[in-house]
């Protein structure tokens, strides 16, 4: 029996594919050359049909040509390996042909398949009249913050399955777990913690060469690229150099050397990604250089190798002062990394958080997307639930991530979304793509919350195809990993859909954020921030609450591009859910929805509570229609979560309360 649950891939018998007859006959077509990955397409297809149908189909493999993508490590443009993994699926005559111009592109087709039958759809009807698949973004990747000593920074998982006291452990949970992600679409992993220290610097060391090796061939198996994090200053803390300035040429000697080391170790790797000048990792900065002189510097180095340099603009003054009230860490990124727009290579990628702060339940989206017009850009997202529950509380961030992917840049005149510049459309960018930091462990269901699993099934999915739908995405992930019994699939659907919705209700009014517990960030702690030095103010006072971040105020709001400043920038047109976050408002302000802002604290405080009482009142209808591990386990978290709801409604509502001395006009009980 393994450790480990085998989530969506668990391939169990299904009564109800009456009509298999078109399923014993398939046929791998097209230009690519026959490799680890067609083999691994073919024990996937056979273990799924076998399984989950009782059959044991026949495979005939026609690859004609070289696979130009897959394993090599070429620099290709972002289109290039959209357009190779994609894949169509047809039937003739009882046998069912998957075509592509790369074996990932099979191996897709061949995870379409199993998971049309896992959701019990008539694949027949599905495929009949031919159907063609294309991947919305060229990069789907996870971004692990694993430590090599096990634990996993904002991890609540259980600890890393990578590491064990700084050694690398490569098992078949590896295997499987490199399995589960292709699945869903990903192509891309990287395995440590951005903020790269102690052991993990030298990852790029002999210490490590051969089981990363080892790594990257099974990833690649799997259509997966292997990517690291790097030591910014590598140069001191491995090199014994006095130096880490982008521009010194015993740096980049030094590089040089370096690179084509490991290169030449690790066939497979792919890239870097890079945290620099970052909550006290060292960068360019510190020499007086700018972030692209950083970025390009080591782009230029790994161009020779095909590789890629993933930069990340999470960059901001984390010693900020409380009493001052012009720095603003919102405006941070697009100060730091607009100016040099079109400076950086095009083996760079930017990688920038949804929104300016860091992963709020509810933020505006960066303006960045849409600032940015001459640079390759990635979206950063988070599925590990750091600030939205912890994966205690059941928090579905699908439908957030179709709002940010949604959200109209106007970077040019037209109606270019996130979506649209992520995906390469919009600029024809050479490399985008979108990476989440994932919400993965050793624990047995992967993560923590068996529901939290809907969010690593569904950023693959929507990474994948950015038009598929939350509720879509959700329905699919029960059926295959916890039932196809309809009721249950309704019941757990009307749990995962509202569940960001309920969160944000019981923690953060009107996109102010924040009122969290320092450090640990789970529970409320409406002053924890308060008076620190990380840039993260609500300034509540007797009269009102939030930050002014117009033209009066900070001047965040003009970094949109117009309608957007103007929207922002105006109490009266900005949105309700984001009012708090680019105004300071009295109490008394009358939001769009004709509430005061005081009245909508309370009202959505005492309903957030309410309505994760009904969620878990639902959940516990399911006793005996699910899994009993399953039930326990999702039990066990919602007892944690309606104690965390309580205590962030009451805390929240007495503390505005006791600020304003306005009275709630349902009279409800606060403290
Ligand atoms: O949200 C903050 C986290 C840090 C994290 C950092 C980042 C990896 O609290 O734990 O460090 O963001 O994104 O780099």
């Amino acid at each position: 029996m393994e450790n480990y649950a085998k989530l969506w891939l668990n391939y169990s018998e299904k009564k109800n594919n009456k009509d298999c007859s078109a399923l014993k006959q398939f046929v791998f077509s097209g230009a690519f050359t026959s490799d680890k990955i067609i083999e691994n397409a073919k024990k996937e297809l056979l273990l799924g049909i076998k399984g989950m149908l009782r059959i044991e189909p026949e495979i005939a493999v026609e690859g004609t040509a070289v696979d130009p993508s897959g394993l090599k490590r070429e620099l290709t443009s972002g289109s290039k390996i959209a357009d190779s993994e994609e894949y169509s699926i047809s039937i003739n005559n009882e046998s069912i042909n998957i075509s592509s111009g790369s074996s990932t592109g099979i191996l897709y087709g061949v995870f379409n398949i199993l998971r049309t039958i896992a959701c019990e759809k008539d694949v027949k009807k599905e495929f009949e009249s031919g159907k063609t698949f294309r991947p919305s973004n060229p990069l789907r990747m996870l971004n692990h913050w694993d430590n090599m000593d096990g634990s996993i920074e904002r991890g609540y998982s259980g600890k890393s399955f990578f590491y064990v006291n700084n050694e690398i452990v490569i098992d078949e949970r590896t295997v499987f777990y490199a399995r589960l992600i292709a699945s869903v679409g990903i192509n891309a992993v990287v395995i440590n913690n951005v903020n790269v220290k102690q052991a993990a610097s030298y990852m790029i060391t002999d210490r490590y060469f051969e089981k990363l090796a080892e790594l990257g061939e099974i990833f690649a198996g799997y259509g997966i690229g292997l990517y690291l994090s790097l030591n910014y200053a590598s140069t001191i803390e491995i090199g014994g150099m006095d130096s880490a300035d982008p521009l010194n040429e015993g740096v980049k000697a030094w590089w040089k050397e370096k690179m084509a080391e490991v290169f030449a170790k690790i066939p497979t790797l792919k890239g870097f990604l890079v945290k620099a000048d970052s909550e006290g990792r060292p960068g360019p900065f510190t020499y007086g250089r700018t972030q692209a002189d950083g970025a390009n510097m080591l782009a230029d180095i790994a161009k020779e190798y095909g590789a890629i340099i993933i930069w990340r603009c999470f960059v901001y003054n984390c010693r900020q002062d409380w009493r001052d009230k012009k720095t603003d860490r919102a405006r941070a990124g697009y100060d730091n990394f607009m100016p040099m727009d079109g400076d950086y290579h095009d083996n760079v990628i930017l990688q920038i958080k949804n929104g300016p702060m860091d992963f709020q339940i509810r933020e505006p989206i960066s303006p960045l997307f849409g600032g940015l017009k001459a640079t390759n850009q990635m979206l950063e997202v988070q599925i590990a639930q750091e600030y939205t529950g912890q994966q205690i509380d059941v928090c579905y961030l699908i439908p957030m991530f179709k709002e940010i992917l949604g959200f109209k840049t106007y970077a040019k005149d037209t109606d270019d979304t996130v979506a649209d510049i992520i995906s390469g459309k919009t600029f024809n960018s050479r490399f985008s793509g979108i990476a989440a930091v994932t919400n993965t462990g050793n624990d047995f269901n992967w993560t923590g919350n068996y529901l939290a699993g809907a969010n690593l099934f569904g950023f693959g999915r929507l990474a994948f195809d950015t038009g598929l739908e939350s509720a879509e995405i959700a329905e699919e992930f029960i059926r295959m990993t916890i039932s196809s019994d309809d009721s249950v699939v309704n019941t757990i659907k009307e749990i995962l859909l509202p569940s960001r919705a309920v969160y944000e209700k019981y923690t953060c009014p009107l996109g102010i954020g924040w009122m969290v517990t320092p450090a640990t960030h789970y529970g409320c702690s409406v002053d924890g921030y308060e008076y620190d030095r990380w840039g993260t103010y609500h300034r509540a006072d007797h009269l009102g609450i939030g930050v002014d971040r117009t033209d009066k105020g900070t001047g965040y709001a003009l970094q949109y591009n117009e309608p957007n400043a103007s929207i922002y920038n105006s109490p009266e047109k900005c949105p309700d859910e984001l009012v708090l976050f680019f105004h300071h408002l009295p109490y008394t302000h009358v939001l769009h929805s004709g509430k005061t802002v005081i009245q909508h604290i309370y009202d959505v405080h005492f309903e957030g509570y309410d309505e994760a009482v009904k969620l878990a009142q639902k959940w516990d209808t399911l006793k005996g229609r699910v899994d009993d591990g399953i039930f326990e386990n999702v039990s066990e978290r919602f007892k944690r979560q309606l104690f965390n709801a309580k205590e962030w409604c009451d805390q929240v509502n007495s503390y505005f309360y006791r600020k304003s001395g306005i009275e709630d006009e349902k009279g409800r009980e606060i403290f």
